[in-house]
């Protein structure tokens, strides 16, 4: 277990932040890193590439709150290395409320300084959307624990601080919207800031302040009040900078008052019905905030956004003609429910008509119903190999180290899910990675067939006892997953 010195934690009082610290290896952040990459796509806007992400809970395009949705990053920041630290810095009372991406690919700008005390909107204060309410006079302390998943790096942008701001309040400037706090990051402009014409910079001066630039390898992490002011410079170099942050606050401070009153949608637009927070240490003794441990989802509606992520990430071959049309309106009556839709005209616009009718068509139908006959579609969808096509991945593939197909852990358990419940003629639901092969019967020429399909989709040459060896879909694909030589030798 991480245990910081006196000497770090009055640092940390001193300056508002504190690290890098070695707390994980590159190693153990693999799994959060390879969620992010595998629920993700490049897109290319104006030239410029971008790595967008999609909020399954709140079923909106944005890097922000992922853990909402995905286990691996949940997993992350509720773990016991994290939330000993954050208590040892003086709270140990600790909800998780919030997590965010920061991807900034070569070639992407600044992100300005900025600090945080109750609005985290970029475009304009608004009282009555405050994110954060404190309902104390106590000084709470609101705590960002920032975690490197690639290098960064002077030349690709790391983090900056101006040491002992977190004892300010800086004023905001109203600024056209190119030139806000995060236009520099194309993705988040475009999130946060919408469409809107003006942008806000806070009125802050670095050359009056002490200000230390700090790298971190993957695994490291950098803990600091959000009232501390940070920046990052734009990524200069020809490597992708993958960092993701979670924050946390104590449970006597209101998080998204504004819910109490039946207002859902945030300073961000983003629908917060269903945001909750994470109790990860301490107690809750006040009961104002949403506090649950997972995401009120069934499993059919887990199974459902996964199937959409497997569309709109293009992991499987996307549908044509017909059967798109088909899995689009199924979609909709899944997310919408009925269309209300007014009907478009079938001679201007023809393909839109088709959509149209199509939705129409399911009128009456249960959002559950249409979720689950989405989810068989898209199953059936033939699957693609990997598509992580990151600088990262590139740069790997030019030093020789991972040749061929490398799929990642999820992609791999998702394979070996399908399979297994195709050959027991099961609903995918039924499959727990958790469970032993031989628990589901699996005779000997089961095991053999699946060894054949597994070598044939890896390409590559697999041992005949890998499933004895690793006896649970879990186990086996976190050992396919980057550790091929292993097996081979086997
Ligand atoms: O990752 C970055 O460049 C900025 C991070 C940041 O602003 C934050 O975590 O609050």
């Amino acid at each position: 277990m991480y245990t910081l010195t006196e000497a770090q934690i009055q640092n940390f009082h001193d300056k508002g932040w504190i690290g890098p610290l070695d707390v994980f290896t590159e190693a153990e952040v693999a799994s959060l890193k390879e969620c992010l990459e595998f629920n993700s796509t490049i897109k290319v806007v104006d030239g410029q590439p971008m790595m967008m992400f999609y909020n399954n809970v709140m079923n909106i395009s944005t890097s922000r709150d992922l853990h909402l949705f995905h286990k691996p990053i949940t997993d992350f920041f509720t773990n016991q290395k994290i939330v000993r630290i954050l208590n040892q810095l003086g709270e140990p009372d600790l909800l998780m409320w919030r997590s965010n991406v920061f991807c900034k690919m070569p070639g992407e700008g600044e992100i300005k300084w900025h600090q945080v005390y109750d609005s985290y909107n970029p475009t304009g204060y608004n009282e009555e959307k405050s994110t954060l309410v404190y309902t104390e006079e106590k000084d709470f302390l609101n705590l960002t624990v920032w975690v490197a998943l690639d290098h960064a790096t002077l030349e690709s942008g790391c983090v900056h601080f101006a040491n002992g701001t977190h004892k300010h309040k800086f004023g905001r400037l109203q600024v056209p919207s190119e030139e806000g706090m995060f236009a520099g990051v194309k993705v988040h402009k475009m999130v946060w800031q919408g469409g809107k014409q003006y942008s806000e910079v806070f009125d802050f001066d670095d050359s009056q302040w002490e200000v230390e630039a700090v790298p971190a390898k993957p695994g490291q992490i950098i803990i600091f009040t959000e009232r501390c002011m940070h920046y990052s410079p734009g990524n200069n170099s020809n490597q992708r900078r993958l960092g993701i942050n979670a924050r946390y606050i104590h449970p006597n401070v209101k998080i998204y008052p504004h819910r109490l009153k039946g207002d859902f949608i945030d300073e961000n637009s983003h629908n917060i019905e269903r945001h909750f927070s994470i109790l990860v240490s301490g107690h809750d003794d006040y009961g104002i905030n949403r506090v649950r441990e997972r995401n009120d989802l069934d499993e059919t509606e887990v199974e459902f956004q996964n199937m959409t992520n497997l569309i709109r990430f293009e992991h499987v071959e996307l549908p044509r003609g017909k059967q798109q049309i088909e899995i689009d309106s199924l979609y909709q009556q899944a997310i919408e429910g009925d269309c209300t839709v007014e009907e478009p005209n079938p001679i201007l616009h023809a393909r839109k008509y088709i959509e149209w009718q199509a939705w129409k068509k399911l009128e009456g139908m249960s959002r559950t119903e249409a979720m689950e006959k989405y989810s068989r579609l898209v199953a059936s969808l033939p699957r693609k190999h990997s598509q992580l096509t990151t600088l990262d991945e590139e740069s790997h593939d030019h030093n020789g180290s991972v040749n061929g197909l490398n799929p990642g852990v999820i992609e791999i358990q998702e394979w070996l899910v399908v399979y297994l419940a195709e050959l027991l003629k099961e609903e995918q639901e039924q499959i727990d990675i958790t469970v032993p092969f031989d628990r589901y019967g699996l005779g000997s020429i089961d095991a053999t067939s699946l060894i054949g399909d597994l070598e044939a989709w890896l390409e590559q040459e697999l041992p005949p006892t890998l499933l004895f060896n690793y006896p649970t879909i879990q186990t086996l694909a976190e050992n396919l997953a980057g550790k091929n030589k292993v097996l081979v030798n086997i």
